[in-house]
């Protein structure tokens, strides 16, 4: 069997079977155990000035980690920089926060071409790789320059923009270009490879040959769409455990009686959060009745705290959090608990499963596996009901949520209010076929799929 190669921007806590890092990281690592091969990718350290060529290797099992450290400028122009402040909120269509730094480009590019550098000589002829998301579109190009000719794919976490969106990035071509050089592309949704296909058809970049199929730059290549998935069964059994957990007792015993409903969200502009105070807010405002009776956790670890529209966001949430707090609570009631900090994935799990409702209301998302998350762990006898965004990649496939426009404060509240007042019948109903959906398609079936589809993929693409 050939090996398998992973690229990632950050690799998982080496030989914990990524337990820790969450389910993709437990899915890729069975994917790697099966077939043997390696995990490549940045140590997670900042090597100031000093550039360095040194490969951290790691052997655990049959899997090999090979970590690079980057320098404090690479960091500040591919990482913080390039990915951060020009993909990302493109690619979640916020123009409006796009830096289009020129050396912040040339960073990124160069930082692909080092880590294709480190990469290549590891290969060997019969190797798949897996290249992830939007910090390493160029590796393919870069190793194909070098010489490669292995199977290559690559999996976008995040959404594709339509054309109208992409093209206002100056390198907008070289982007597409470089992803015609993988064999199979994946993305999240169909609207996600409708919008990819667009961008290559409208400005000719390439043309359609099969359903899938491209053919772009010389190249034939595939593209599909693999809704990531989570580890449903294990969610399912930590929620179903989860009344033991110290955590969740607490948060139980301070509920007294109350409904909670749960929000759970890195820190990104991309996640809504401050639409989604609005909406409850204007719950509670048009909902006196629930008064001193619901209580809205908000958990938000902070990130990328060194890009700056994250640190502005940082204060304007804590804010916002705490005017409405001060002018809907009372002496006894704190309507919003807003928390930036982790929590275990028991705790959790048990969270979302004592909430009546979770609020999953981005404005842009690939997928959103909170949402997948809070579907896991619900007891099937009194489920909890998701109010979620349609932006959210996960909208195409939870059809049993309450689907809002996330930007419509009305919406929100409206929801809000059908959700805590929704029959257990109704709330069964709504929820059972959405856990079996999520169940059979788990984030062990993704990798599976995905993996089965790049491995078919150059045959098929020969062929036609
Ligand atoms: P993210 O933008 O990080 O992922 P999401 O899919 O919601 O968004 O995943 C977040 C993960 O972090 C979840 O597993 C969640 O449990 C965890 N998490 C969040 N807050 C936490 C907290 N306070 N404590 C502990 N854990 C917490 C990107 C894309 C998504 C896509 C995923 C996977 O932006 O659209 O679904 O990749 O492809």
């Amino acid at each position: 069997m050939s090996r398998l190669i992973i690229v990632s921007n950050r690799v998982p806590a080496l030989g914990d079977g990524g337990a820790a890092a969450g389910g993709l990281a437990v899915a890729l690592h069975a994917a790697l155990e099966q077939h043997g091969g390696m995990w490549f990718g940045w140590s997670g350290e900042n090597s100031g000035d000093k550039e360095s060529d040194r490969l951290q290797t790691t052997e655990v099992g049959n899997i090999t980690y090979a970590l690079v450290d980057l320098t404090k400028r690479d960091l500040e122009e591919y990482y913080a920089g390039f990915a951060n402040r020009a993909l990302w909120p493109l690619f979640h269509y916020r123009l409006d926060l796009t830096d289009f730094s020129r050396r912040d480009m040339a960073g990124y590019f160069r930082v692909n071409r080092y880590f294709a550098r480190l990469l290549a000589p590891l290969i060997r002829p019969d190797d798949i790789i897996w290249v992830h998301d939007y910090h390493l579109i160029p590796l393919a190009s870069e190793l194909r320059q070098m010489g490669l000719r292995n199977r290559m794919g690559f999996f976008l976490h995040i959404p594709w923009p339509p054309p109208d969106v992409l093209f206002a990035l100056p390198p907008h071509e070289t982007i597409v270009r470089s992803l015609s050089s993988y064999d199979l592309v994946g993305f999240q949704t169909e609207f996600d490879a409708e919008n990819f296909a667009a961008c290559l058809i409208r400005e000719g970049f390439g043309s359609r040959v099969g359903t899938q199929v491209f053919d772009a730059y010389g190249r034939l290549f595939g593209m599909g769409v693999f809704p990531i998935g989570i580890e449903t069964q294990t969610f399912a059994e930590l929620a179903a455990a989860s009344t033991s957990d110290v955590l969740v007792e607490r948060m139980r015993h301070s509920l007294d009686g109350m409904q909670l409903l749960i929000g759970v969200d890195r820190l990104d502009y991309s996640k809504g959060l401050g639409e989604r105070i609005q909406g409850f807010s204007r719950y509670i405002e048009t909902n006196p009745a629930s008064r001193g009776k619901v209580v809205y956790l908000q958990v938000t670890p902070k990130s990328r705290s060194e890009v700056p529209e994250y640190a502005d966001m940082q204060k304007e949430i804590a804010e916002l959090a705490g005017r409405v707090n001060g002018s809907l609570g009372d002496v006894d009631w704190t309507p919003i608990r807003y928390i930036n900090r982790t929590v275990k994935r028991q705790a959790l799990a048990g969270l979302y499963r004592m909430a009546r409702a979770g609020l999953v209301t981005p404005l842009r998302d690939g997928m959103n596996l909170v949402a997948k998350e809070f579907i896991a762990s619900q007891d099937p006898e009194d489920p909890g009901v998701l109010v979620l965004s349609r932006f959210a990649g996960a909208a195409r496939e939870l059809d049993g949520a309450l689907l809002v426009n996330p930007y419509d404060t009305e919406d929100i509240a409206t929801a809000i209010a059908r959700a805590m007042n929704m029959p257990v019948a109704e709330r069964i109903e709504r929820w059972t076929p959405m856990f079996e959906r999520i169940d059979k398609h788990d984030v062990m079936a993704w990798c599976h799929s995905f993996l089965e589809a790049l491995k078919r993929t150059r045959v098929m693409a020969r062929a036609s």
